[in-house]
């Protein structure tokens, strides 16, 4: 296995920009991928196990059973924000591929993806960066390329950034590569709602975590029992937005920014969208990429989507 590292000191200015930038706004916001610390991983993991969860085993099921045909004719899969290897093997089992090239800004998690298909008879080239800067720096194709980008994480870009990255991702794909997005459908409000409030708390527990994530790296003092886990279905705009409220009015120091930010009672800082999508959005916002659908793999319910897409 080969793995190349784009990181290092770059991500933590990344946090440092995002959240003088994010606090210091009229309205409070974190971007959602600062979630992901050891910790936070561990906590998505459990996530994926709640009962009502449903985006993550509805998706492997679309895989388990549409597997063969989203890639048919691929020689080399990319996965970006690859995460656990458990929708990669069922890819690279279904089809021929040759090489699995996993792409995330956490270095245990590329390194071990490639001791976890050890048994497979795959090349894993992993790529360790941040999927919105260091795209240009995939390895050179080794023939048809399959890009995945699962799980419903293209819902946590706004609309405009959303396209524009689907451009990036369209710049990559030679005549004859695809792209294979997962995104979660929009349904019932209850059923979303309720993904994003278990009732273990979990999500909850994920939310707050991105404060400890502050206060680890960028010397905070967040108190993470000041502030209550908000998430709800926004109908109009078709997405799903969490927040983080102020229980009481407080004052936080984020020490490596000299930075003092007061939180007024009940204040929300919002930190994350995640979208839900119609068939007509996708096909919409592929074809505002420069990307043709060609393909659209759902569940019997219709709760989740796998889209096949060309350029
Ligand atoms: C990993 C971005 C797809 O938006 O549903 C899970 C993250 N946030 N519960 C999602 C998440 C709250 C998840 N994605």
């Amino acid at each position: 296995m080969t793995v190349d590292v784009h990181l290092a000191a770059g991500q933590e200015r990344s946090l440092a920009d995002d959240v003088h930038d994010g606090l210091t706004r009229p309205f409070k916001e974190l971007p959602p991928k600062h979630f992901y610390d050891a910790h936070g991983s561990e906590l998505f993991d459990l996530i994926c196990e709640q009962p009502e969860y449903y985006p993550t085993r509805t998706e492997l099921r679309i895989l388990r059973t549409r597997g063969a045909e989203l890639m048919e004719g691929v020689d080399e899969l990319v996965e970006l924000g690859s995460g656990a290897t458990t929708k990669a093997r069922i890819l690279l089992e279904a089809g021929q591929a040759a090489r699995y090239i996993p792409v995330d800004v956490s270095e245990t998690v590329v390194r071990a993806a490639a001791d976890e298909l050890a048994d497979l008879d795959v090349d894993v080239h992993g790529v360790v960066g941040d999927i919105e800067r260091h795209l240009d720096r995939l390895p050179a194709p080794s023939g048809r390329r399959a890009v995945a980008f699962l799980g419903g994480t293209i819902g946590n870009f706004p609309p405009g950034s959303r396209r524009r990255f689907l451009r990036l991702i369209g710049s990559l794909l030679a005549p004859g590569d695809r792209l294979l997005l997962g995104t979660d459908l929009v349904k019932d409000p209850a059923i979303i709602e309720a993904a994003y409030n278990d009732a273990a708390g979990v999500t909850a527990e994920f939310n707050r975590n991105v404060l400890a994530v502050v206060n680890r790296e960028l010397g905070g003092d967040f108190d993470l029992g000041a502030f209550e886990h908000v998430a709800f279905f926004d109908r109009r705009r078709e997405w799903v937005e969490m927040r983080l409220r102020a229980l009481e009015p407080q004052v936080v120091t984020i020490g490596a920014l000299g930075l003092e930010v007061d939180f007024a009672h009940r204040e929300e800082l919002r930190t994350e969208i995640s979208a839900k999508f119609t068939s007509e959005r996708i096909a919409a916002d592929l074809a505002a990429a420069g990307l043709t659908l060609r393909k659209l793999a759902t569940d019997p319910r219709g709760w989740f989507a796998v889209t096949v897409a060309e350029r």
